[in-house]
């Protein structure tokens, strides 16, 4: 399943996945293992290949009919070579991001599409590194292919707005001819009722098409307790009137402002009670089936939550198509956790971490539940380079989505710079954990620090907190990763933050227990990230029930 609903209805599309594939995995002694394997899916989760780091080969079958094939690939860990009929097409860094490429006209019949996947660690690679959480090897997200005309829809975004009590729509595509001839014919926007505008291409030309302030008839707001879609649909017609090619999309109307030190939606203020969330799974490795993220998101849902901080990637289409359906709001970030400036100044790293902008909010425009962009969680922002990096990144996100504010989670006590740069300012903090320190004391003082330090008058949200408890593990000492610990370390926290005056909001660090890279953190019992309010089996913990009658204000 590519999305919750469908997105052409001209353009042929057939997904590849959630079929078996033949998969290589070359050993050391210059043989391979070969094995069927149903994608998505991730290698690690193979017996034999737990630990595996290295590369692997994912092959299919797939058929065309005549016209240009475009293989979509919504994400491979972390890098990915794609071949057609053995000839390469394309490659592409970062696992959380979709990408399409090209193989060009192919003749009508079967053809073989390879992909290969590395999850290595290397200097090419900026954003992968052995981190707090697996970058695990595979297909990990849907693949289609397509076939298209000379012509075709590259995006629809749609950015909603009010004006005199009245939803309107600014909508904006792009149209590629992508042959040599020219094209004349025209393209419709149906969002209620049809507009048509007459368009022009010559060869290998893109056009943008806009379409403002369209008015919206029997618009129906989109809230987090009322979470209606609005369905918007691009058709682009020949000359003779014949449909060759349309992008459906879907849409909320709801808008996001930063005003007086609040976060408003839809002109109301909103106080998060958020989780922090990593696409890991026992069973599944990060490439999670459509059943697993609705059950995680209904375990959100009965713990009180309202958001999900999207940590520290961009998601899977189908996890925000739920969000967008069940009115959780998220907060989405580029991929980077705590990198160092050293880290940074890999000449990679900007292009990388660039790229994963542009990626994520052209991909992820339309989501009504996204209501703020966060970059670099936990880098070098109290450094000079590191706030260049900063700045720029947060200019590039403005630049592409002028419509939600900007935030970034950092951890630099005392030492943080970038404060100024962002909308909303926001800290992870672990008093109770990595600090001995009554939480309430320790957020007075960080509070007055943030606010001198570029905080004043910004929504300010904690954007982590949380211990450890090991599943089982209960003690009548309540010492450090007891359930009991967790427990009582949280009602602290998040009784302190809820309280506290100033504040919007808070994510638990975090939902779930998740696999940490074994190359990263040896201090982490089981390679596991422990601090889950369920276990990675989503298992309770004692918290559990302590968490949700807080956030629920019982
Ligand atoms: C950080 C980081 C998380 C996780 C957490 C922890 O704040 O952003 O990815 O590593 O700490 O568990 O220590």
């Amino acid at each position: 399943m590519l999305r919750l609903f469908r997105t052409h209805q001209v353009r042929r599309e057939e997904e590849l996945t959630e079929q078996l594939w033949e998969m290589r995995i070359p050993r050391e002694n210059g043989e391979n293992v070969c094995m069927q394997v149903l994608l998505p899916g991730c290698v690690q989760n193979i017996p034999g290949f737990e630990n595996y780091r290295g590369r692997a080969s994912f092959e299919t079958e797939f058929t065309a009919r005549g016209g240009r094939i475009r293989i979509v690939c919504k994400g491979v860990s972390h890098t990915a070579r794609v071949y057609v009929d053995g000839q390469e097409i394309g490659g592409h860094y970062n696992a959380y991001t979709p990408f399409a490429l090209w193989a060009g006209r192919l003749t009508p019949g079967k053809h073989r599409l390879r992909i290969d996947a590395d999850n290595g660690w290397s200097d090419r690679s900026a954003l992968h590194v052995p981190n707090d959480y697996e970058s695990y090897l595979g297909v990990i997200r849907p693949v289609s292919v397509e076939e298209t005309g000379d012509v075709l829809i590259e995006y629809l975004h749609l950015t909603p707005g009010k004006r005199d009590g009245s939803w309107f729509v600014d909508a904006e595509t792009i149209i590629r001819n992508l042959g040599e001839e020219p094209f004349r014919g025209s393209v419709t926007l149906s969002i209620g009722g049809n507009h048509r505008k007459e368009i022009r291409l010559a060869g290998a030309e893109s056009l943008t098409v806009r379409w403002p302030g369209l008015a919206v008839p029997d618009a129906q707001e989109w809230s987090p307790e009322d979470p209606r879609l609005t369905m918007a649909a691009a058709v682009v017609y020949d000359a003779e009137g014949r449909p060759v090619d349309d992008l459906t999309e879907r849409f909320g109307l709801r808008q996001v402002e930063i005003r007086g030190g609040e976060i408003l939606l839809n002109g109301r203020p909103i106080k998060i009670r958020g989780f922090c969330r990593h696409e890991d799974d026992p069973q599944f490795g990060c490439a999670m089936p459509v059943s697993a993220m609705a059950r995680d998101l209904a375990l959100i849902r009965d713990l009180g939550g309202n958001s999900v901080r999207a940590v520290h990637y961009p998601n899977d289409e189908r996890f925000l198509d739920l969000c967008d359906e069940t009115g959780m709001l998220v907060w989405e970030e580029n991929h980077a956790r705590g990198l160092s400036e050293e880290q940074m100044r890999n000449p990679c790293f900007e292009p990388q971490a660039e790229e994963c902008i542009r990626e994520m909010i052209r991909e992820h425009y339309n989501h009504p539940c996204i209501y703020i962009w966060g970059i670099l969680n936990e880098c070098a922002g109290d450094t000079e380079y590191g706030m260049e990096c900063y700045a720029r990144q947060l200019e590039l996100v403005r630049s592409l989505d002028a419509s939600r504010p900007r935030s970034f989670a950092s951890c630099q006590w005392m030492k943080e710079r970038c404060f100024g740069l962002a909308d909303v300012v926001a800290f992870n903090m672990y008093p109770r954990w990595y600090i001995d320190r009554p939480v309430r004391d320790y957020l007075e003082e960080l509070y007055a620090w943030i606010r001198k330090a570029g905080g004043e008058g910004k929504p300010f949200l904690i954007t982590e907190t949380g211990a450890g408890a090991l599943y089982g593990f209960r003690s009548p000492r309540h010492e450090k990763w007891s359930e009991e610990y967790q427990r009582e370390a949280l009602e602290e926290q998040l009784t302190a933050v809820l309280g506290f005056e100033g504040c919007n909001g808070v994510y638990i660090w975090q939902f779930a227990d998740c696999r940490v890279c074994g190359e990263w953190f040896a201090t982490r019992p089981r390679t596991m990230n422990n601090k889950g309010i369920v276990d990675e089996y989503r298992r309770p913990k004692l918290s559990y029930e302590t968490v949700r009658r807080i956030l629920k204000g019982e």
